[in-house]
């Protein structure tokens, strides 16, 4: 336990509980689609001394000296974030995807504006215009559905009849709980036909997109893009925002994000974020995101031929939204709770027209993003889906569920890799 050697020294219940968490990740199966593992070199990052720097303003121009070694790191994560999405700019100080989100509504918006986005229940993020947030009391929210659950078709025909009634500003694709691939085109033509700026939220999907499992929506004329640097793409915690061709887009967001909304930007977080883009651009990153996508359909496998019922009939990406309550009688929340008791963690989850309530909704949603980092392939993510209908099915998870987690998990430990 070298890496906690002076925390253990000063602070035995901080310790404690770093060390509890590190056996929860080491002998668990950790399924929630928006976690992963990051690498041993992202973790030194986060613990550098780039912890104690002051750098507001952006690389060459800042408001304090002593910039040599953060304008370093900051271009770096720079020139790699627009190489892996293939951007002319990228603002990688957001401190996370709602930070990068609220910035990309005040930079292209005026209070009053509206914004066309996907609705929480069918998929959509909070910060696409959920009622619970603040954003809705400053910009107009409108929101589209899928037409049909079961394939998970948006409908398109009455998206732009409503982006014609309402003349968004922004026409926003993205999701946080949706398991397939959008038409982008589709989104791009609405959001020509009426002016409005085409934005992409890929926080869920940027390692797949990095890693080519997934099409990259600025090849089909998608404006902007903001995502989370930590799900799919296994960087360290935040959030950034890149444009595919507009300077003025650029600044507009560089001013907007500072001054505008954050203070001093967390250089260590930043350069944690230019290792773990290294390390995407490296060719193993494509076997791992495709293996993630293989290990998802794998997964989805073993819930159709269990008669589970899946939002959108199955997935396309890294995630599956399963109805646990329709289809096996136990809620989303009881769920959560038998699968934790056998060491896999994941999340309760609305499905789409839920007849039942947030705390305690009839799904649940699980992804192989992290698992897939341990190593897990086709044959075993279909054992582990295996072991959850078990769980489910009986109600009671037998103790040799947790023991053969806990063997699956052993037997691919976080770090072997990298
Ligand atoms: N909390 C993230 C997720 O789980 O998808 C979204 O913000």
């Amino acid at each position: 336990m070298d890496f906690y050697s002076h925390i253990y020294e000063q602070d035995t219940e901080i310790y404690e509980a770093l060390v509890g968490e590190d056996k929860r990740e080491a002998d668990g199966l950790e399924l929630i689609p928006s976690e992963n593992y990051v690498s041993r070199a992202v973790k030194e990052a986060m613990a550098s001394s780039l912890t104690n720097k002051y750098s507001e303003g952006y690389p060459g121009k800042r408001y304090y000296g002593g910039q040599e070694f953060t304008d370093k790191v900051e271009v770096l994560a720079i020139d790699r974030a627009k190489r892996l999405f293939n951007a002319v700019y990228a603002n990688v100080q957001p401190l996370g995807g709602a930070n990068a989100n609220i910035a990309m509504y005040f930079a292209l918006l005026e209070p009053g504006d509206t914004i066309l986005g996907m609705d929480l229940s069918h998929g959509g993020h909070l910060t696409h215009g959920h009622p619970v947030t603040y954003l809705t009391k400053i910009f107009n929210f409108v929101r589209y559905k899928m037409k049909d659950i079961e394939t998970g078709e948006i409908d398109y025909d009455q998206m732009r009849k409503t982006a014609k009634e309402i003349k968004p500003k922004i026409v926003l694709a993205g999701y946080s709980a949706y398991p397939r691939e959008l038409d982008y085109a589709k989104f791009v033509d609405i959001a020509r036909e009426v002016g409005a700026v085409a934005v992409m939220d890929i926080a869920h999907i940027a390692g797949l997109i990095a890693g080519g499992a997934a099409k990259n929506p600025f090849d089909y004329g998608f404006d902007l893009m903001t995502t989370t640097t930590h799900k799919t793409l296994r960087g360290p915690r935040g959030g950034m925002i890149l444009t595919r061709d507009s300077e003025d887009l650029a600044k507009r967001i560089d001013k907007t994000l500072f001054p505008g909304l954050q203070g001093g930007p967390h250089m260590h977080q930043i350069a944690a974020k230019a290792v773990s883009f290294k390390e995407a651009l490296q060719p193993s990153f494509k076997t791992y995101a495709s293996q993630v996508v293989a290990n998802a359909a794998a997964m989805a496998d073993v819930y159709k031929a269990g008669n589970v019922r899946m939002i959108t009939g199955g997935t396309s990406n890294h995630l599956i939204l399963a109805d646990v309550y329709g289809s096996l009688g136990v809620t989303g929340d009881e769920a959560e709770k038998l699968l934790d008791e056998a060491g896999i963690t994941l999340n309760k989850n609305m499905i789409a027209n839920d007849p039942r309530r947030p705390m305690d909704p009839s799904g649940i949603r699980f992804g192989t993003p992290a698992m897939t980092t341990r190593g897990l392939t086709e044959a075993d993510s279909r054992r582990v889906a295996e072991l959850m209908l078990e769980v489910l099915t009986k109600k009671t998870p037998p103790p040799r569920a947790k023991e053969e987690v806990i063997a699956i998990a052993r037997a691919h430990p976080i770090h072997e890799r990298f």
